[in-house]
């Protein structure tokens, strides 16, 4: 699948706007957050400043909910929570379909090998004001294959330009390629690694879904296709490369003693540079090959609300997808809040059918791999409840629950280094935990029925109302 094909549709919707001219260094970040908090269309930057024409950028590829449905073929006018439900369905129904060898490789238009490559060419943003160097990852798919069980990740992690022929991997604890990495190094080998720099975004979206343990996310991206994924064989490291890739990568990871580098700051999807600037490891690349006119497809990540790719859409998704396969009843909507930095503050809508439900669908909320990963806060709204509504969760927060009672706090949970609150001596220790509240904003189950009314006139009344009264309303 050709993210070329989708920016075609994105032009023919006017959601797509060429820029010209910009430079690499802060100035397609910064163009980026102004477009996104202003809800503007995704950007393609080309005649980058110092670059050739036709080595291009695009960024805010699917911000908004409308983009975001684009990408999935579905309708782009559903209420928020709808939009959700249509992409859970679509995780529900996932079959794996495997990867199969492609018959046409665009990636292959250019290939370098050796000291021939020059990743310098490409235009990879400085994204933030305080970011210590430049990414060509952000929206990228790093992948691997476990020595030891044989099967292929792929993942987001961000790469950082170190120079013409090293990148910067930074993998927080918990993710796939972690373990796969630390098995080649516990075994005294370099960990080969692939990585791809622009792909569609249907492509793209299983490396940053918190799929599980053993699961192929390109067998994934088949399933979400409804085709294969067609690859190629990278000739140096045997991993699959999808052969409709901008620009790919190939090279190793050496163990860290052999070779480290100084990676970040980076401004992070907290909102905050939490992790500084530290030793990370490398990855030495041998060849990198890339479409003519390649295209960059950067996400960096923009103080909350921003979000440069609109994966809090996905992620709630997948979230909700997680609470069904654990069969969890009567959950009407989940929503991940943007200002909570799309996984801080999940909101759960749930009818209740009996005591105990609520607290079941908040532990549940934070349980499955997706919702387990660096959290904070879970809300169990009603049904009545638009979990994607602030002030009507705020409402249902200020009026449904009660402190003493509904909320619970549960320590020592799955975060990451990333986390701006965590204490500094706890840091030291190398407990990278955090905890989560659950806040039960919905009316207390045994006595629900005795719950006080709404005070809103009913859906019949106003509509009533509204067809008399048209004329004075503004
Ligand atoms: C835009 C974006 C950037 C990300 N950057 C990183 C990163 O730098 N390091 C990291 O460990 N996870 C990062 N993640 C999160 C992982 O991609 C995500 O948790 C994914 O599920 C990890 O794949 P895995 O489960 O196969 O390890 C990022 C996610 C997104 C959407
Ligand atoms: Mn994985």
């Amino acid at each position: 699948m050709d993210l070329r094909k989708f920016l075609g549709q994105l032009q023919d919707s006017h959601e797509l706007r060429v820029v010209e001219n910009a430079d690499r260094d802060l100035e397609i970040g910064v163009i980026t957050e102004l477009c996104n908090e202003r809800n503007g269309p995704a950007l393609l930057f080309d005649h980058i400043t110092g670059y050739p024409a036709g080595y291009r950028v695009v960024s805010n590829l699917t911000a908004t909910l409308k983009r975001q449905a684009m990408a999935f073929g579905l309708p782009v006018d559903l209420p928020n929570v709808e939009l959700v439900r249509r992409i859970k369905d679509r995780l529900v129904g996932l079959k794996p379909i495997v990867p199969v060898p492609a018959t046409a490789a665009p990636v292959l238009d250019n290939v370098q090998e050796g000291e021939d490559v020059d990743l310098l060419k490409f235009p990879s943003p400085r994204w933030h004001e305080h970011d210590g160097g430049r990414y060509i990852g952000t929206a990228d798919l790093v992948i691997t294959r476990d020595p030891v069980e044989g099967w292929v990740n792929a993942g987001t992690y961000r790469i950082q330009v170190h120079d013409s022929r090293t990148l910067g991997l930074y993998i927080v604890p918990g993710h796939h390629a972690r373990y796969m990495r630390e098995s080649y190094w516990a075994q005294g080998k370099a960990c080969p690694v692939a990585a791809v720099f622009g792909a569609h975004p249907l492509v793209w979206m299983p490396a940053y879904l918190q799929f599980p343990w053993g699961s192929e996310e390109f067998a994934m991206a088949g399933g979400l296709l409804g085709q294969p994924l067609e690859v190629i064989k990278g000739e140096h490291t045997g991993l699959p490369i999808p052969a409709y890739s901008e620009v790919a990568i190939e090279g190793e990871c050496p163990p860290p003693e052999v070779e480290s580098r100084q990676e970040g700051p980076f401004g992070e999807w907290p909102g905050y540079y939490t992790t500084g600037a530290r030793q990370e490891a490398v990855i030495r690349v041998k060849r990198v090959m890339y479409r003519r006119d390649p295209i960059i497809v950067g996400a960096p990540p923009l103080k909350p609300p921003g979000s440069a790719h609109g994966h809090y859409i996905v992620h709630a998704a997948y979230m909700w997808h997680e609470l069904e396969k654990l069969g969890i009843p009567g959950v009407k909507g989940l929503w991940c809040n943007r200002s909570g930095s799309n996984r801080y503050i999940i909101v759960v809508s749930v009818q209740q059918k009996y005591a105990g439900h609520a607290r079941q669908a908040a532990m549940a909320a934070m349980s499955g791999p997706e919702g387990a990963f660096h959290g904070r806060f879970v809300i169990v709204v009603d049904e009545d409840i638009d979990p994607s509504n602030q002030d009507d969760v705020l409402w249902a927060l200020a009026t449904r629950c009660d402190p003493a009672t509904a909320i619970e706090v549960v320590t020592g949970c799955w975060s990451t280094p990333l986390d701006p609150i965590m204490p500094p001596e706890k840091r030291k220790a190398g407990d990278l935990t955090n905890s989560r509240a659950m806040l039960l904003a919905c009316r207390p189950y045994h006595w629900m029925k005795d719950f006080p009314k709404v005070n809103r006139a009913s859906d019949e009344l106003r509509a009533k109302t509204l067809a008399k009264w048209k004329a004075i309303l503004p």
